[in-house]
Parts: structure tokens; sequence; C-alpha cells
């Protein structure tokens, strides 16, 4: 059973599972880098332990010291929390090696689901649509090409090791295939240290729809609906939101069944995410499954009543999951804001710097997950995002209405952040209406450079 969790990670996801830890009377351990002395997560958790310095290849990433924490802590269990070690296969199997309980899918799964040429291939073996593309890895340019005029153009070129769109390139035509080949490649060793590339047709305008699901270690898998994440700039998500409004009842059904067999043929267990494109006509598209918790995670939490992190902590200790699929009923409507120390006037560059004064918002249908204080100092070290604020209410409208009289609330003195930003967007009638689509945020800040606002 496990009776104490190590939490490899900080800020306020680390703050989240402290909480879900001390209601379910199991005990904590923080780690920190010698830049987080006075982190909350280091000041909230029963004990905590110092792994290095401030870079996080040196603390947060230093899988040797991690462990070393969690043997001396005598703990059983490590949970990765998002981002850092959350989705490194090589941790999660250092971990089963030193008999500690890594909470998420075994390191075989986390790496068959790492490899996107590989998830391709299972998730067809499964029935699950996925995206015309290639059915092999590629490292040759030109048989790329050949494979390139099969699929029809545009084509999207990823790295088979990639995922959230780094060494990602789009070719419109045949001419400038093989250049954007080869850069991508380039990308993709750099970044991953491997040059294997797989192509697909490139999806125009859709939405990114990504579906919940939990599945314990007795084969039991349910689905918690969808969020809607579309509206995001250079990857970095901005506000997300469930239901979706593109997403009808039934074909809610159809995208959770496909997670669900996506899910089981990967032989999946704890919490996960399937990502999925959207188009026009309710066609939609596997894309690719994360394998940790989620930053826009308490959406899918407010919609169902869930709290994912403590079935997270239960599936990993092997129990049975304490809901079936006829027990999760989306009901309202959840919005989250991501709230960032950057400066959407100097091309969002980050701002880190000391809180000199706070005020946060709260009610009923607010949630405010942060791990910032009053005189608390954001290090250049990590993320950016200091603070997530989320909304419930029973519907897409009157979250929005909330959302916005929270976002007018929130006072942050001393860093700059882009609350205001938010505010705007919340304003638009165009979001309002829910047009919204992955390229939502390029054409917002086309249209405010245009109007010399913000930018
Ligand atoms: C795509 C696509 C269009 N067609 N694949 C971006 C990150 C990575 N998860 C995959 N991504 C995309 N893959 C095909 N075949 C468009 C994107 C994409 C995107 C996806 C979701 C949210 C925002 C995005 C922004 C740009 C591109």
């Amino acid at each position: 059973m496990i009776r104490k969790i190590l939490i490899a990670n900080r800020g306020e996801i680390a703050i989240r599972i402290i909480r879900a830890c001390r209601e379910m009377g199991i005990e904590t351990v923080a780690v920190y880098s010698e830049a987080d002395r006075q982190a909350l997560h280091t000041q909230l958790a029963d004990e905590a332990v110092c792994i290095g310095p401030a870079a996080a290849k040196d603390s947060y990433l230093n899988m040797e010291q991690i462990i070393s924490a969690t043997l001396v802590t005598g703990a059983d269990a490590i949970h990765p929390g998002f981002g850092f070690l959350s989705e490194n296969h090589r941790f999660a199997q250092l971990c089963e090696a030193c008999n500690i309980t890594f909470i998420g899918p075994d390191s075989m799964t986390i790496s068959k689901l790492g490899n996107k040429a590989m998830a391709r291939t299972t998730m067809i073996q499964a029935g699950v649509p996925v995206i015309p593309g290639s059915e092999e890895s590629l490292t040759d340019e030109n048989r790329a090409l050949t494979i390139a005029k099969e699929i029809g153009f545009p084509v999207i070129i990823k790295a088979v090791l990639g995922g959230g769109g780094k060494g990602m390139r789009v070719a419109y035509s045949e001419d400038e295939f093989i250049q954007e080949f080869l850069t991508a490649q380039k990308e993709a060793s750099m970044a991953f240290g491997d040059n294997h590339m797989y192509l697909e047709h490139f999806v125009e305008n859709p939405r990114h729809i990504e579906v919940q699901i939990l599945a314990d270690q007795h084969g039991n898998v349910i689905h918690l609906g969808e969020r809607d994440c579309s509206i995001q700039r250079n990857h970095q998500k901005m506000i997300e939101e469930s239901p979706s409004i593109a997403v009808s009842e039934e074909l809610r059904e159809k995208m959770g069944k496909a997670a669900v067999q996506a899910a089981k043929a990967a032989g999946y267990t704890n919490a996960g995410t399937i990502e999925f494109l959207l188009e026009e006509d309710e066609k939609f598209y596997f894309m690719e499954m994360n394998t940790r918790i989620q930053v826009e995670h308490p959406v899918t939490e407010w919609v169902t009543g869930i709290d994912l992190v403590k079935e997270q902590i239960r599936i990993a200790d092997g129990r049975v999951l304490s809901y079936t699929q006829d027990d999760v009923q989306i009901k309202g409507h959840a919005i989250e804001c991501r709230i960032n120390a950057e400066d959407p006037k100097h091309n969002f560059r980050p701002c880190p710097g000391t809180i000199t004064d706070m005020y946060l918002p709260g009610g009923k249908g607010i949630r405010i997950d942060s791990a910032i204080y009053s005189g608390y100092t954001i290090s250049p070290y990590y993320d950016s995002m200091i603070a997530k604020l989320i909304v419930y209410a029973k519907s897409r409208k009157e979250a929005i209405a909330k959302m916005h009289s929270a976002l007018g609330e929130v006072i942050i003195e001393g860093i700059t952040t882009n609350i205001d930003f938010l505010y705007d967007i919340l304003e638009r009638d165009d979001y309002q209406e829910g047009d919204i689509t992955i390229s939502y945020m390029d054409h917002v800040l086309e249209e405010m450079q245009e109007e010399s606002k913000w930018i």
C-alpha cells in the first residue's frame, strides 16, 4: 500500500498533488532545487529534500538524485506531475528497477506511445481513425518525398520522438518538401537525438480536442469527456474548456469510445489523454497520446466531479476504478485560463521577478491552482506559468461571464502578467461564439497588430 509519495515536480502541480495526498492520509516528500528553497511546495510537504542547483537538468531532471531522495525518505511511490520526467520511459524504468511505484503507466507503454510512428501503427490496428500518412518511420529525404506524393500535399513532417510541436514542418508542395524535411530532421536530431521522421496529410484549421481517460490495472478503462484546447500560441495552450462547443452528445460518445479503444490497444494504465484533431464535419483523427496528468485537468474534474490526481494514486496502488462509464456524467461548463509571468506586449517574453502584493478572487465556481504568494520571487529557471484560474457554471455563457469577472479581480503586483490580455480575449465576439480553431490566436494577434493593440 502507498503510504508516502515523493513529488518529483514543483509549482502549482506539486501543490495539487500534496493536497490530494494529505486528503488521502498519504505522507508527502517534496524535492526542490537551490532556487526553490522558499517555494510553496518545499514548505507545504511533510518533508523536503534539496536535489541540486537551479538548472532543471541538475535538479528536477536529475534521476539519480530523485531516486536517492525517494530511498532515503522511505517513500513508496513517485508522482512525476507534468513536464520534467513525467514522460521519460527511462525514469519510469529506473523506478521499476528500484521497486518504487511510478504513478503513471509502465515504462514500456510510455516508450511505445512516445514513439509517435509506433503509436500511429497501434491506433490503426485498434481501428482508431488516424490522419492519412506514412506507415513507416523515415530517414531518407527521397524516400520521404515519394511517400509525401502518395499522401498528397500539404503534408506535415513530424519527428518520431517529437510531440508538442518540436521538430515539425509543413510542406505545401513538392518543390519545398526536401528542404522542409531536412530542416525538420535537423531540429529533431538536435532536440531528441534521433532523426526518424513520419508524415501526415496536413489538416487545415482543425480544433484540438483531447479526451481524458482513466485505466486501472484490472482492465477497466473509462473516458471523462473532452477538453477543447484550440486556444494556444506557439504550442503553449492559453485557455481550455470542457465540454467543447463543437462536440455533440453523439460525437462525444464516438470520440470517447475511440479513446478507450486507443488506451486498451496500448495496454495503458493510469490517467491519460488522447489528442485528436477535429474537422468541421465532425471527422476526427488520433494525433498522439499523452501519458501524464495534464495542466488542464481541472476543467475535466469540474464537469465530471472526479478527482483525477486521487484516481491516479488509487490506480497506481492497484485499486479498482472508483467509477464505471455509467457513473460519468458531464454536467455544466468549465474554463481554465493560464496566468503566466510574461509580457504580451513584447512577444510574450518571460517576466520573472518578485510579487510585491497580490489579491486572488474566490467565490462560488472559482478555483485557483497556484504556488505563488505575496513576497515570492518567480525564478527565471522554470516555466512562466504561475497560476491557473478555473471557473465553473451551468452554461458556457455563464462560465465566460464568471471568468471575465474573476480575471477583473486579480491583482498581481511587481511583475508583468498576461491577465489583461486574457481579459481582452474573453470579451471578443469570436471567442464568445466559440468560433475557435488551432489558428485562432494567430488571427487574433494579427488583428491586434493591425489595430496597434497589445503589439
Ligand atoms: C498536425 C496538424 C495538422 N495536421 N497534424 C501540433 C503539435 C503536435 N501535437 C501536432 N500538431 C499538429 N499536428 C496534422 N496532420 C496541426 C498541428 C498543430 C496544432 C495542433 C494542436 C494544437 C495547436 C496546433 C498548432 C499548430 C499545429
